[in-house]
């Protein structure tokens, strides 16, 4: 499990203090960044462009944890529907500069597994990635993405530089390392993933889908 952002919780002292102190109420705990939650619907006579919608933004610990409680688990989307969570305002779009040249970490999610298995997969990236568990690779990431299809449903993270192998190497690993060590719910037996593979957005986007180059490959029982 990652172990950062959990709500911040007080020690007893902090607790036993005169009920009217309304400033412990209003205490925020700021994120290092600004994360914002965007919204794909399942509007599909719509340009994608246009089913792309800024839900909310987010910079202390209090209202990340706000908005996950108030919003859908991925589990409970609708087909076609995609999250995006990205930092500091980048829209979750391969045109702007900060994605232009970069590329994604791309999860598969085995159908044949439990269906909340996507949310718990989606809970400990998005930990880790708000939570700066990435060191000096932070600024690399750009967002995680989450589509919901009936085909098979995904998870990825976007990273700037689709050329930096190095440090899409070590994000990689940072990845399977939170996901190996997943603390799943009784009903949900491991491994969470068997590969996830690096993919150019060059590539996706031009791509004839079942021959996008995998610029790298970590499985879940080796490298
Ligand atoms: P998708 O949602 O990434 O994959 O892209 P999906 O639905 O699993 O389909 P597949 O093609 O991978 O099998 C689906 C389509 O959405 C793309 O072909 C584009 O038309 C559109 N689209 C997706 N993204 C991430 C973008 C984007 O960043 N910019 C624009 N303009 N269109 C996008």
């Amino acid at each position: 499990m990652a172990t950062i952002p959990e709500e911040p919780s007080k020690s007893e002292s902090e607790i036993d203090v005169p009920s009217h102190n309304s400033d412990l109420l209003n205490e925020r705990h700021p994120l290092k960044r600004t994360w914002t939650l965007w919204y794909l619907n399942d509007k599909k006579n719509l340009d994608w462009l246009q089913r792309l919608h800024d839900v909310c933004s987010v910079d202390t610990i209090e209202d990340f944890w706000m908005l996950i409680r108030n919003v859908r688990p991925p589990s409970r989307l609708n087909n076609t529907c995609d999250y995006n969570v990205f930092r500091d305002h980048i829209r979750p779009v391969w045109e702007v500069p900060e994605n232009k040249s970069g590329g994604r970490w791309l999860i598969n999610i085995d159908r044949s597994k439990h269906p909340e298995l996507i949310d718990v997969i989606w809970m400990e990236i998005l930990i880790a990635m708000i939570g700066e568990q990435f060191g000096e690779d932070s600024e690399q990431i750009c967002g995680i993405v989450c589509n919901i299809r009936s085909k098979g449903s995904k998870i990825s993270v976007w990273t700037r530089d689709a050329s930096d192998e190095e440090a899409n190497k070590r994000i990689g690993q940072t990845i399977k390392e939170k996901l190996v060590n997943a603390e799943l719910p009784e009903h949900i037996s491991g491994p969470v993933f068997d590969t996830m593979r690096y993919e150019d957005h060059d590539d996706v986007q031009q791509k004839n889908s079942s021959q996008i180059k995998s610029k790298l490959i970590i499985s879940s029982t080796g490298n």
